[in-house]
């Protein structure tokens, strides 16, 4: 089936007139970007069905990638660059009198993720797309994604994000699909028609899963894969009838508490512990999209589930979707009558878990009691999977009575834990980190006691960026002169990126690669201007550090370094010294009080040194508001260096460094997660390490004393006594002084101070580089020709080859 279709202008025009009800070419650019959006949409549908039917029709496995986050930015620019409509498409908005950038920037960013996990999954969508594997997202439409960041005297506002306030162009809803899914409730036992027993579960509360289908369109091919993001909704034409008439309002009314399950993403970029809600829909998503899969076998297959594991795989991003390992032994038993043994077999078989933390604080853990009462029955199945498995632990390691409480799903306790790790890779076939460092500190460290039992399960997928979006997107000017110089197959491909190495040594394209880079210097210049009220300089280095605010991300040793340019400046010590333009962005979860001090420490001392006439020709400092996928789009293409400085054994990959390091920014940063890799493909030559390596850490940590190292480091020292002094807070005293007081502190577990000086020290050797801009344009040069490895197709193409067993289409 081929739907024709119009040419671009014609379709635009019919949709403003009969999809949106506007006649005038003068209409506002909200509609405009509107009609846009329909006629590209439309010409990925035919595409999008035969997809379906070309996945229907394959033998190959399919996967599901399970994730609470997706977060997937703007889809309008994507699909216009995915599917070459960019000419036409400049072409036909000049005719309604704005820009094809300015249309794309109607879009309100699709949030729906906090960080480097949610972004890695949209990433991790479009590469599947471009390999034309058979891979579905599941995911959760939540009303509101990320919460809106704005800075009042300094501090971080939270703002709702209700991002689907003027409709969304990008997904269909699909009431066919619905399911139901069931909370609370008790278990009890009854004769099924065969004669034997089964576990059923009576009195609970159900809500019902409305799926919404998002097109994720290949690039330059026909493949257009689906994101099925559910929303929840009230049972009510099922229980409106078995209400009395008298409870009528109520049963309206309790539509809401239905639809509070997909109201709102956590805005938590480490575990949030014990919260009701969020284990909803973390088993809302998980029962969906198992029934949903589980129906489509049966429809094909019947209810004989032997062959099920060869051709269905679940990737867990994180433990976030854990229940879906005693959700799918819930289905496999209660509804389809399998044996234990059976089901088990196939839920080992079809589960891969990724991991994405070494912060053992971090690792997700569940109150049993809550977990009894929300999901009861699979409360008893985690026990039994349980019980099984100490038992298996015994046989092989007898007496270890220490190893059966360490390994154990269940923390004891005075209020017990499910280990959802834990419950993760007993169910999962495979396990893996990713980066190698973090894979290698997890078989080591917390993942040590499984490692030994099953040392095949573990495996390592660095994480990888999309070059479509990450680079031919963002940076039109560089995407240009690429195709010139080495021509255009690197974005299907990006280890064709190599080709670009020699030229490196050629000082005419050299020239051309600074001229690129001014041009997007001044774009961002202008967008830090817009948005934050602050100068930036294009002459000058930008250093750009955009993440999550994090203390062991160590935003708190930028703005110390900061400081001391700042005291350098003051001093009259600027010999060697390079002008710089530092920008730092992210946003803190709304708890995390000392994050929050962090941004109001960076706002302040930004304050102090953008109004101090001595510092204008040096350094500008800004905090930029809202950090989120739209605007790394233009922060990335016009940053010459990147800030990758977390303590070391913190981070497990990092993605931000990837995309920089394509875009030909240098790195600064520490052996830390993919930073470890990106300095191998790279050349050591042509990265700016420092710090202690993660072995160090550990050591360093024995015997830390931080007022030592300030006490003996002039530099330093004054640092610490400006910041104390409260020169960057003088209406507000003391408000730093639990910041300080960390850094100064013998138990901090970030060792700031332990890696200032090392910091000080490279920062220095960034700016004598770039005052050899011959030299800095040949290293820039030379990271862009190996990044080839951080594509994430080739990511998934491992997780294909070695984890998924999936065919192309
Ligand atoms: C958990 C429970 C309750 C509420 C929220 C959460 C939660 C939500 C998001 C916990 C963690 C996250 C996100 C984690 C994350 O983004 N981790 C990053 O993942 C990247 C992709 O693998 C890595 O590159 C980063 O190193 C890692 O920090």
């Amino acid at each position: 089936m081929n739907f024709p279709l119009a040419s671009l202008d014609s379709e635009v025009l019919r949709h403003l007139n009969y999809s949106l009800g506007h006649h005038s070419k003068t209409v506002n650019h909200s509609y405009v970007y509107r009609a846009f959006a329909i006629a590209v949409r439309d010409r990925l549908v035919s595409n999008w069905l035969k997809t379906q039917e070309r996945m229907n029709a394959s033998d190959s496995r399919r996967v599901y990638y399970l994730s609470l986050e997706f977060l997937i930015g703007r889809s309008f620019s994507n699909a216009v660059h995915n599917l070459e409509l960019g000419d036409a498409a400049r072409v036909v908005a000049h005719d309604y009198g704005v820009s094809l950038e300015e249309l794309a920037e109607q879009e309100h960013d699709a949030g729906l993720g906090n960080g480097g996990l949610g972004r890695l999954a949209a990433c991790f969508l479009d590469s599947c797309a471009n390999l034309e594997l058979p891979v579905v997202g599941y995911g959760i439409r939540y009303e509101y994604g990320m919460f809106h960041q704005h800075i009042e005297n300094g501090r971080q506002v939270e703002d709702p994000d209700h991002w689907l306030r003027d409709g969304n162009t990008w997904e269909i809803e699909r009431p066919e699909d619905a399911r139901r899914i069931r909370f609370y409730g008790n278990t009890t036992q009854s004769i099924d028609a065969d004669g034997d027993i089964r576990q059923v579960l009576i009195d609970t509360h159900d809500v019902l899963a409305i799926p919404f289908d998002m097109p994720i369109p290949g690039f330059k091919n026909s493949t257009v894969n689906t994101l099925r993001l559910w929303k929840a909704t009230a049972t009510d034409v099922f229980d409106l009838e078995e209400f009395n008439s008298g409870s009528y309002t109520e049963a309206v009314a309790s539509k809401n508490s239905a639809e509070q399950i997909t109201m709102v993403l956590y805005p938590n970029d480490a575990s949030e512990n014990g919260k009701e809600l969020r284990l909803k829909q973390q088993y809302f998503l998980v029962s969906a999209s198992l029934q949903d899969v589980m129906a489509s076998w049966v429809k094909k297959h019947g209810e004989d589930f032997t062959g099920f594991a060869e051709k269905n795989c679940f990737q867990l991003n994180d433990t976030h979707p854990a229940c879906a390992v005693p959700e799918l032994m819930r289905l496999l038993i209660d509804q389809y009558g399998k044996s234990w043994d059976d089901a088990w077999a196939v839920t080992t078989s079809c589960m891969a878990y990724t991991n994405h933390t070494l912060l053992p604080e971090a690792l997700e853990r569940w109150s049993v009691r809550l977990f009894g009462k929300l999901l009861p029955r699979l409360l008893e199945i985690i026990y039994e999977i349980n019980r099984r498995f100490l038992k298996t632990v015994a046989e092989q390691y007898p007496g270890d009575i220490e190893l059966q409480r360490r390994v154990s799903l269940i923390e004891e306790g005075h209020d017990p834990q499910i280990r959802m790790a834990y419950l993760s890779i007993v169910g999962s076939y495979s396990v893996n980190g990713v980066a190698q460092l973090h894979t290698d500190l997890l078989t080591a460290g917390l993942f040590s006691d499984f490692y030994k039992m099953w040392p095949g399960k573990f495996n390592n997928k660095t994480n990888g960026v999309t070059q479509r979006r990450w680079l031919a997107h963002c940076n039109p000017e560089l995407k240009d002169l690429l195709n010139e110089t080495i021509g255009d197959q690197w974005q299907k491909d990006l280890s064709n990126i190599k080709k670009l190495e020699s030229s490196a040594e050629d000082a005419e394209f050299r020239v051309r690669w600074r001229e690129v880079k001014h041009v997007n210097k001044q774009a961002l210049a202008k967008y830090v201007n817009e948005n934050a009220g602050v100068e930036f300089d294009p002459s000058f280095l930008f250093d750009v550090q955009v993440k999550r605010i994090h203390e062991y991300k160590r935003q708190l040793l930028n703005v110390l370094h900061c400081v001391h340019l700042y005291d350098r400046i003051l001093a009259g010590d600027t010999q060697g010294m390079t002008p710089r333009c530092v920008l730092i962005g992210g946003k803190a979860a709304p708890g995390y009080h000392l994050a929050k001090l962090i941004v109001k420490l960076i706002n302040d001392v930004a304050s102090v040194v953008n109004s101090e006439p001595k510092a204008k020709d040096w350094l500008r400092i800004v905090f930029f508001p809202n950090y989120r996928v739209s605007a790394m789009e233009v922060i990335c293409p016009g940053t010459d260096l990147s800030e990758q400085i977390s303590t070391a054994g913190k981070e497990a990959s990092g993605t931000g460094n990837m995309k920089f390091m394509m875009n030909g920014a240098l790195t600064i940063g520490t052996l830390d997660g993919a930073n470890i890799e990106i300095r191998e493909k790279a050349g050591a030559e042509n990265f700016f390490l420092f710090g202690l390596d993660a072995a160090e850490v550990k050591k360093t940590r024995e015997n830390y004393r931080p007022n030592e190292i300030i006490a003996a480091d002039p530099e330093i020292r004054r640092v610490m006594e400006l910041v104390e002094s409260g020169h960057f807070n003088q209406s507000e005293p003391g408000i730093f002084d639990i910041l300080t007081r960390g850094l100064r502190d013998a138990q901090d577990q970030w060792l700031t101070i332990a890696d200032f000086r090392s910091y000080i020290d490279a920062q220095k050797r960034v700016s004598s580089v770039y005052q050899d801009q011959e030299q800095w344009s040949r290293q820039s040069i030379i990271n862009v020709a190996n990044s080839g490895w951080f594509s994430s197709d080739r990511t998934i193409g491992q997780y294909a080859d070695e984890i998924w067993k999936a065919k192309k289409l």
